[in-house]
This record gives C-alpha cells, sequence and structure tokens, in this order.
C-alpha cells in the first residue's frame, strides 16, 4: 500500500504541463543574486547637448627634389590628409546616451611630405547611439531620426587636406613656391533626444515612492529619502519576465501642480514621461491620492492631451500604513485602482502583471 501511494505521488509529480505550452500570463522573474554594493547611482540620459568638431585637413607641403644626377629636379610636396568626421551611427547595442561625450573632436590629417608623400587621413570618429535617436539642430528643428540599424548621421566633416606644390606644377610655371593650408574642420552644436526611453514610466507626486517602488521591482539602485525631490533625473530598471522578455520601468522626478507652466523641474520632466509607452499612475496613498490623480491628469492634458490617453494603471502605495490603506480603499470606490506597499513588497505581483498587460497593450 505504502508503495502504491509513493508511486501515486511520483507519477503526478513528474506529469507537469510545461511551462511553454500552459496559457498562463507570463510570470515576472525575481532576480536571485545580490544588488551591488558600489556607491555610484547611476541616472538615464535621454537627451543631451553635444558638440561635434571634425577634425582639420593636413597643409600641404612645399618642397623641391635634389637628386644626385639633377640638381633641380622639380617640385615634390606632397598633400595634406583629410581631417577626420564625426558621425552619429543607430545601434541597438547601445540603450542611453550616458556614453556619450559634451564635445567630441576627430582627429586632425596628416601634413604632406616631400617625395610626393601625401599626408595620411585621420580616422572618423563613430558615436554609437541608440535606434529611435533624434538629432535637433542648435535652434531646435529635427534634422535626423536614426530609426534602423546602422543608419548613420554625419555630424560634423573633417577639412580636406591642403595640395602640396606639385599640384601647382604647370607648363609657365616649373617651381611653384605656394601649398595650400588644410581646410578648418565644421563646429557643430546637436541635442540628441531618444525617442523612446523606458517601456513604462512612473508617473507621481515626490514623496510617493517611486524609487522605493522601482527598488523592489528591479535591480536598478535610485536613491530612496524622506524628502521631496530626491530623483532628479530618470533611472530605468529592466524587470525580467519567464518568456524571454524585458520591460524597461523608468522612476521619473517628482510631478507638482504647475509643471506644465515649468515649475519644479516641469517641462523636462514631462518630456521624459512623452518617451514611455505607457504610465504607471503612482499615488500616495497617507496623502489624498484622490487630489494626486486629479493634479497629475490635469498637469498630463494640459501639456500633450495625447498623454492623459496612454495605456496607464493607477497605483496606491504605503497601504502598509492605516491611512495609506484608508486612502486606498476610498480610491477603490470610483477607480480601478491597485493598493501596494514598496517597503514591504505588497501586492508587487499583481502590478507586474498589470505591467505585463502594458508592456503588451492590452491594457
Ligand atoms: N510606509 C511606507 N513608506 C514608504 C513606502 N514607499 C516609500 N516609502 C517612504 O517614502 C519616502 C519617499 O520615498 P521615495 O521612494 O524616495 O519617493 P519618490 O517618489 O522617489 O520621491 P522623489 O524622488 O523625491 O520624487 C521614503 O522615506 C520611503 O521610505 C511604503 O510602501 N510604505
Ligand atoms: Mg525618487
Amino acid at each position: 500500500m505504502k508503495f502504491l501511494n509513493l508511486l501515486k505521488i511520483f507519477s503526478i509529480s513528474s506529469y507537469q504541463i510545461p511551462r511553454s505550452y500552459s496559457k498562463e500570463a507570463p510570470k515576472a522573474l525575481r532576480s536571485l543574486k545580490a544588488k551591488s554594493t558600489r556607491d555610484t547611482v547611476q541616472y538615464y540620459i535621454d537627451s543631451y547637448r553635444v558638440r561635434a568638431v571634425g577634425g582639420n585637413g593636413g597643409d600641404g607641403c612645399i618642397s623641391f627634389l635634389s637628386a644626385w644626377c639633377k640638381g633641380h629636379a622639380g617640385p615634390d610636396g606632397g598633400d595634406g590628409g583629410h581631417g577626420g568626421h564625426v558621425i552619429f551611427k543607430a545601434t541597438h547595442s547601445v540603450k542611453s546616451l550616458n556614453h556619450c561625450k559634451t564635445v567630441t573632436q576627430a582627429k586632425h590629417g596628416e601634413k604632406g611630405y616631400n617625395k610626393d608623400c601625401t599626408g595620411k587621413n585621420a580616422e572618423h570618429i563613430i558615436v554609437p547611439v541608440p535606434l529611435g535617436t533624434i538629432v535637433k539642430d542648435d535652434k531646435g528643428k529635427v534634422i535626423a531620426d536614426l530609426s534602423s540599424e546602422g543608419i548613420m548621421f554625419v555630424a560634423a566633416r573633417g577639412g580636406a587636406g591642403g595640395r602640396g606644390n606639385k599640384f601647382f606644377l604647370t607648363d609657365t610655371e616649373q617651381a611653384p613656391d605656394i601649398a595650400e593650408f588644410g581646410a578648418k574642420g565644421e563646429c557643430k552644436t546637436y541635442t540628441l533626444e531618444v525617442r523612446s526611453m523606458a517601456h513604462v514610466g512612473l508617473l507621481g507626486a515626490p514623496n510617493a515612492g517611486k524609487s522605493s517602488l522601482l527598488r523592489a521591482l528591479s535591480r536598478a539602485r535610485p536613491a530612496v529619502a524622506p524628502h521631496p525631490f530626491t530623483t532628479l533625473r530618470p533611472h530605468i530598471g529592466m524587470v525580467p519576465y519567464d518568456d524571454y522578455e524585458q520591460v524597461a520601468i523608468a522612476d521619473l522626478p517628482g510631478l507638482i501642480p504647475g509643471s506644465h507652466k515649468n515649475y519644479g523641474l516641469g517641462i523636462q520632466f514631462l518630456q521624459h514621461v512623452e518617451r514611455c509607452r505607457g504610465l504607471v499612475y503612482l499615488l500616495d496613498g497617507a496623502d489624498s491620492p484622490r487630489q494626486q490623480y486629479e493634479t497629475l491628469t490635469y498637469e498630463l492634458s494640459q501639456y500633450n492631451p495625447t498623454l492623459s490617453t496612454r495605456d496607464k494603471c493607477i497605483v496606491v502605495n504605503k497601504i502598509d500604513l492605516p491611512e495609506g490603506r484608508r486612502g486606498y480603499e476610498d480610491l477603490k470606490k470610483t477607480h480601478k485602482v491597485i493598493g501596494i506597499s514598496a517597503k514591504t513588497g505588497l501586492n508587487l505581483g499583481e502590478l507586474l502583471r498589470a505591467i505585463r498587460d502594458i508592456y503588451d497593450g492590452e491594457h
């Protein structure tokens, strides 16, 4: 009998339907690896002003050849090499503009030499940028949209190399003593903007617990503190799901009344929101969540009415506190909300499923 029972248990446990064939919603994978203890906090740069400077062309050379058998063998000054270009190239292998430098200077071309030797051309500098980067000139006009893999934009052309005196040899001028200087490289200023920054953005008033939530959901480590405007730049965290999809979640700086008039971090903040596919409205349950929700929707609709119609999910945080739970119960009567606690990890599974629905466009 005992043997039969054992057989029964074994046969049930060994016959499990593989997850890939089941119709269940994808589950978020929680990382088992400990977070890094390094002090550096990495924020995400989605807009960057850069100066691209092309290399100068090398100067042409003035030289006259004097061979042992022929004293005046003629001019032999070579041309200078061309300066390098600065090129922006779209690639899927970079996700942000963190690696970009404020000034990118290409190398100069080498000068020309005697014996008709041309100077070496400088190599071009190729700056990788994320797919979907928009290049704006210094007047704010969009001049390039790097939306597909490998597409390039020449940001600053290098100067052409100057010609050496050999070039100026003519029938009438047999000993030209002139050569050209290399041309100067272009110097231009651009603003690079990553059009799509994250799949889901965490939107909320200062101190609502956005950074705490990103810490709880992903391996990112934005600073958390009990005072407003702790986060001044966006942070991105990745949430992996068991079907190998990864959802990027952005912790954005806090939004205050009047942001559309550029109060607080204002317009700059709302530009970050524009680059998210869907939004999670994170409300502080202990601080009149209904009013916070109305402020958020009002500010978004004032800045850009299409923002308030994006896929969204309303979340009330801090339900571990009695006043937080009261705020949650109150808002639940009129809206579809998820109550969570970023601090204790309460109900995060439900939120992760809602985030996945926003990602899949099913919300
Ligand atoms: N009790 C409780 N406290 C929380 C919870 N989530 C966040 N807090 C606290 O709320 C305070 C603010 O949290 P942050 O994560 O820095 O808030 P934030 O929205 O990122 O704030 P800003 O970056 O300033 O806009 C911190 O003191 C957190 O400990 C929660 O679920 N329960
Ligand atoms: Mg924060």
